[in-house]
């Protein structure tokens, strides 16, 4: 282990908590000072690997003493930066990987109490060894860490039945900039006792206190399934469907998410084993998913009624239902990989932006038609989360563009397209957070008033501005 002179904050680091906890190992930090995307080079002082909450309180303390800067970093799944250190080499990266308990769960209360450094899949594996179902899911659950999912108030394929990530917590434990722990690991539905304070971190990306663990809400588990791949007509056709079959199921539609032909046949190209069970006769699919906990409760024949009465009226033009699990598994298999036949064309611009649903498809044209006469070197993939308003506005690189230019555009295609989401009075970030790509748009686009609260709050709780600097807002 690399050791520094005692004076220096990485050798009282060092002196205080042994090489056990503070890691200096060059091809460790080089892992961690990287984001996913590969967006963020930046190098690390050294790595933290607190066992426990005491370990995590007492690295605050002392950083908050000598002023080190630290990045908690989960997964390291962020898309736009938020757990990567920059290039000083003076941020200390803390993860909370060995903080990986499931504490307790009381099935009883439909809850559970998860550790930070939890992988989400292993989350979601707890609640249902009791019989219980969390509903967070996203492409990376089986990488990424509930104490991330909580930072970012991560979104995710469940959000239209069940909410963002926000909406799914009872407490958390949060060891706060000076060290001190606040825990409020309520397993309360009910608790109205002045501000909810629990509601500040979540989705503060690690600029307000560092998570340690949360008491999470479960659910019912959705033994049936029904799920179909639809040819639509258009947008404005999905949405129909959507309003449609959202009646007919009395709520139970969990995924309703929109699928361009542009981004099946980058799977179909980039991705191994990619069966795809239609044609690719339509620009625009959609993969929904009804689910119930009760046999009786007869979501296929819900789904087939209400997908036949949708051919009826024109707003669809094909459809497959799922006969089997394989076939359900097969149906995600497809979405789950959009972001991966991505990153394998290319270079890409993305924009994660939500916008009511029913502006959705007159958002959606605008925006085409803008990249349409604007961008020759891109290719719209755009998809995403609609049944909850939530688009991925993704350029990807056009077959011929020569590397780099795309990206050149980044600025000029970025103002234009958040401008517009902002005119359908939208959010140019819906479930990726801010992190440090998107600190200018939300200084361009949030008020004054609102960023002259966001920076006393970000004072009260970080007066000395130790807790994920050059993230979410510029101090
Ligand atoms: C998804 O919905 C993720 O698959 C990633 O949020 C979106 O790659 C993207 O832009
Ligand atoms: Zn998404």
């Amino acid at each position: 282990m690399m050791r520094e002179g005692p004076s220096s904050a990485l050798g009282q680091l060092q002196q205080r908590f042994g090489a056990d906890l503070i890691v200096t190992d060059p091809a460790q930090l080089a892992v961690v000072s990287v984001d996913h995307r590969q967006l963020y080079r930046g190098q690390a002082l050294a790595l933290a690997l607190p066992r426990t909450v005491e370990d995590v309180s007492a690295l605050l303390a002392l950083c908050n003493a000598l002023r080190i800067a630290v990045v908690p970093q989960g997964g390291n799944t962020s898309y736009c930066g938020g757990a990567t250190p920059d290039a000083s080499g003076q941020q200390l990266v803390i993860s909370l990987r060995r903080l990986n308990r499931i504490r307790s769960v009381e099935p009883e209360n439909d809850s559970l109490v998860a550790e930070a450094g939890c992988i989400l899949a292993d989350v979601q594996r707890a609640a249902e060894e009791a019989g219980r179902f969390f509903p967070l899911s996203l492409g990376s659950e089986g990488s990424c860490q509930i104490g991330g999912n909580l930072s970012t108030n991560a979104g995710g394929l469940n959000v239209l039945r069940y909410g963002m990530t926000r909406d799914l917590v009872l407490g958390l434990e949060v060891v706060l900039a000076d060290g001190r722990v606040l825990s409020t690991l309520s397993r309360l539905r009910k608790d109205n006792t002045g501000y909810d304070l629990k509601h500040v971190f979540i989705g503060a990306e690690g600029t307000l206190g560092v998570i340690t663990a949360a008491s999470l809400k479960l659910f019912p588990p959705p033994a049936f399934a029904a799920t179909a791949l639809v040819a639509v007509q258009s947008v404005d056709a999905a949405i129909e469907l959507l309003m449609q079959v959202k009646h007919d199921s009395a709520g139970q539609v969990s995924s309703f998410e929109l699928i361009p032909r542009s981004a099946l046949e980058l799977v179909q190209q980039y991705v191994e084993a990619a069966e795809i069970p239609l044609a690719l006769e339509s620009d625009w699919y959609v993969l929904i998913e009804i689910t119930s906990s009760q046999a009786a409760y007869r979501i296929t024949e819900i789904l087939e009624q209400g997908l036949s009465r949708a051919m009826e009226q024109a707003w669809i033009t094909d459809a497959v239902i799922a006969q089997s699990e394989r076939e359900r598994q097969n149906l995600w298999y497809l979405r789950e990989h959009i972001p991966e036949a991505q990153r394998r064309r290319g270079e890409s611009l993305k924009h994660d932006v939500s916008i009511s649903i029913d502006r959705l498809a007159a958002f959606l044209r605008q925006a085409a038609d803008w990249v349409a006469q604007n961008v020759p070197e891109a290719h719209l993939i755009c998809y995403g989360h609609a049944g909850d308003g939530n688009l991925h506005f993704n350029l990807s690189q056009a077959p011929g563009s020569a590397t780099g230019a795309l990206l050149a555009q980044q600025d000029r295609v970025k103002r234009a397209i958040h401008d517009l989401v902002q005119s359908f009075d939208g959010s140019f970030s819906a479930e990726h957070g801010i992190g440090q790509l998107k600190v200018t748009e939300l200084e361009r686009y949030s008020s004054p008033l609102e960023l002259e609260l966001m920076r006393q709050i970000k004072r009260g709780f970080d007066p000395n501005h130790i807790l994920n600097p050059g993230k979410v807002l510029n101090v």
